[in-house]
């Protein structure tokens, strides 16, 4: 990239500019894979940025695995190897918290949502009577356009009534009328993708991937919700804490 390309033109935060130049840079592979880049100094000489911005922009592209930072070294346009997510296991998080935690922008693409007549398995899961119904919401989940999860939740009508209201996050939209998930259960499986999941998480049929069931509950005990999503086995590393029992 020439010096005078480092940042992008459109005004907004000077950090930003140069953060989305980097980024356009490494999509267009105008910077290889594993190549340095330059001194934080050299760009802020460059672009009349200070220091302290530049770092900024560094710190975000290393913060969403575009460059790897090594003391002593330098900077490095990131391998081709996709970045890996660590997902803590102790913590009852939302994708949406999770991901806006790692300045992720999420988005997602509705597979599937409406109020239905519960199959036996969510009769089951959700502890549901004969004649209680379930709201469902299907979704594909991306974080920074990448797909990362296909998420398929049932909850009882009762605590979402109306499931088009949920906008970007379900847990926001409970927690918005009082309903929190206080305690859940998770239970982790390995898979080979199916053709259909495979074409949405933009990877080949039969690569691996990480089936995850979650129930919910209520501070009352109630069930919340019981989801099953299926993640990117190429991605997710679950990290738990262990302790000694006693
Ligand atoms: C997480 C949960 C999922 C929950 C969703 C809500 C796992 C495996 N699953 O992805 O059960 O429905 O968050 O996310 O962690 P939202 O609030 O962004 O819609």
């Amino acid at each position: 990239l020439a010096p005078e390309a480092w940042l992008l033109p459109n005004g907004g935060p000077r950090y930003l500019q140069l953060r989305k130049r980097i980024e356009q840079g490494i999509s267009e592979g105008l910077l290889v894979p594993e190549s340095p880049l330059p001194a934080e100094r050299e760009i802020a000489a460059k672009t009349n940025l200070s220091r302290v911005t530049v770092r900024k922009a560094f710190r975000e592209l290393a913060e969403k695995g575009l460059i790897v930072q090594r003391q002593g070294s330098g900077s490095f346009v990131a391998g081709t190897q996709k970045p890996r997510m660590e997902q803590s296991l102790s913590a009852l998080t939302s994708f949406t918290e999770d991901m806006r935690q790692r300045g992720l922008t999420v988005e997602s693409e509705w597979i599937e949502r409406g109020v239905f007549s519960p199959s036996p398995e969510e009769t089951l899961s959700l502890g549901l009577s004969l004649d209680e119904r379930v709201s469902r919401i299907s979704r594909l989940r991306r974080a920074d356009g990448r797909p990362l999860a296909i998420e398929r939740a049932s909850l009882p009508v009762e605590l979402l009534p109306d499931p088009f209201a949920v906008e970007t996050s379900l847990y926001a939209e409970l927690d918005g009328r009082g309903i929190r998930p206080v305690r859940a259960i998770q239970k982790i499986s390995a898979i080979n993708l199916n053709a259909a999941d495979a074409g949405l998480l933009g990877v080949a049929e039969r690569d691996a991937g990480l089936r995850i069931e979650r129930t919910s509950y209520l501070e009352s005990g109630r069930v919340v919700e019981f989801t099953r999503s299926v993640y990117r086995g190429d991605t997710y590393d679950f990290v738990a804490q262990l302790r000694l029992s006693d």
